[in-house]
């Protein structure tokens, strides 16, 4: 039986994968930081009582700002494959911790690679690393594929970059099996709710029910290339199974506006919604109602916020995934509207009265 090791257990695309590769029949193997409450929810379902014999997931304490516990988990589990998933994944929020998202996500992963070499495991393991379309930043060149140029924005990207040629680098010096997934937005119903996906499709819920009247979001303008989580994951794996290791960009190969997707997620509530005004007094107003929701036509359900702008923003992403449909044989199966069917549907169920 393959063993597997994913750091970022926890997360929502942890979750996903542990899933996937225990029906794919692996022993699946997670790091999970502890935390003064339990927030393994995502994977609960997965987790057999500890005195069962044929536990398919095992979760171990760990930290990738650890060294020496990096180190140990490796020994230990000894895996067939890592999935380097953890990380300080929000954006805005590596402006406020720019050195801790740098020993995360930059020195995290030089951490494990450095754990795979001191073990001699360089030529038994297969590593994965999770790269971004955040590296590409302020981009002018659209669509984005493997060799169009990084120019990151942002204390998380720019940690992401020392990782992606951390990479690069260990492939190279020490013919590691190590590759990267650039992969753009994915998204579910697990999505984290600082995230402005799910932060849409649970307000546009709220709102729907009267729990709440209107959402604040920051940059509108700001484009997306938003795919779902479960097709990604596949993706993941697919990269490692490739007889060599590579770096793969995996996207959907269409992107929208954070307004047009409000105007989406609306519309899928039965709410059309209507944008006038700029800047910080830009308003979305409901203009037409076809559900039995408590949203009132004229209703301002969207306003913005300046604290949710960012110092520096990317604001155009769209991925070009031809080499992963070519040599991997991976597409989406899912589009936007699938997922935000999807992820609404999971709102509307969760605020229920
Ligand atoms: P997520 O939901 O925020 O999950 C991040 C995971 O990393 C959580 O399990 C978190 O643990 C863990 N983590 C954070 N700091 C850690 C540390 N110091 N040591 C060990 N674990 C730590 O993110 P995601 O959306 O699943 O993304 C997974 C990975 O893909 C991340 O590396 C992200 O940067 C990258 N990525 C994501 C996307 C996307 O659109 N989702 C796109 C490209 C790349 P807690 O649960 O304890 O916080
Ligand atoms: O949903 P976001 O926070 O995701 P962002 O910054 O694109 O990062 C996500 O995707 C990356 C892949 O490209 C991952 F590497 C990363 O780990 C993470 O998963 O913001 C998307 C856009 C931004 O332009 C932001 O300025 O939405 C804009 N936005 C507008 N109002 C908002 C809000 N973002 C958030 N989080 N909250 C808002 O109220």
């Amino acid at each position: 039986m393959k063993k597997a090791l994913i750091s970022g257990i926890t997360g929502q695309d942890g979750a996903y994968l542990a899933e996937y590769l225990i029906n794919k029949g692996y022993e699946v193997h997670g790091i999970k930081r502890r935390t003064s409450r339990f927030i393994t929810d995502r994977v609960d379902h997965l987790v057999k009582d500890h005195q069962e014999a044929d536990k398919k997931l095992i979760l171990h304490y760990g930290d990738l700002t650890d060294s020496l516990n990096v180190t140990s988990i490796l020994k230990k589990v000894n895996p067939d494959e890592i999935y380097n998933l953890g990380a300080m994944s929000h954006v805005h929020v590596s402006f406020e911790t720019p050195e801790y998202t740098a020993n995360t996500n930059a020195i995290g992963c030089l951490r494990m690679l450095e754990s795979i070499r001191l073990l001699g495991m360089t030529e038994s393991v297969k590593y994965y690393q999770a790269s971004t379309s955040e590296l590409y930043g302020d981009c002018k060149i659209i669509p984005q594929k493997e060799d169009t140029p990084f120019n990151p924005q942002s204390p998380y990207a720019i940690a992401k970059l020392f990782a992606f040629y951390s990479i690069k680098n260990y492939r190279k010096s020490y013919n590691m099996f190590a590759s990267n997934g650039i992969l753009f937005n994915h998204e579910s119903p697990h999505r984290g709710e600082t995230f402005v996906t799910k932060k849409i499709t649970t307000a546009a819920a709220k709102i729907y029910y009267g729990i709440a009247d209107t959402i604040y979001l920051g940059n509108l303008d700001a484009k997306r290339d938003w795919g779902h989580a479960k097709d990604y994951v596949r993706g993941m794996w697919k990269i490692l199974q490739y007889k060599n290791p590579e770096d793969f960009v995996l996207a959907t190969n269409t992107n929208f506006s954070i307004r047009e997707f409000t105007k989406l997620v609306f519309k899928e509530i039965g709410v059309e919604i209507e944008f006038s005004g700029k800047g910080v007094n830009e308003k979305g107003i409901a203009t037409k109602v076809d559900s039995d929701c408590l949203i009132k036509i004229g209703q301002e359900v969207v306003k913005i916020d300046e604290r949710y702008f960012r110092p520096s923003d990317v604001n155009n992403l769209l991925g070009d995934y031809s080499k992963a449909k070519r040599l991997l044989g991976w597409e989406p199966k899912y589009n936007i509207h699938s997922l935000i069917k999807e992820m609404v549907n999971y709102d509307l169920e969760r605020f229920k009265p």
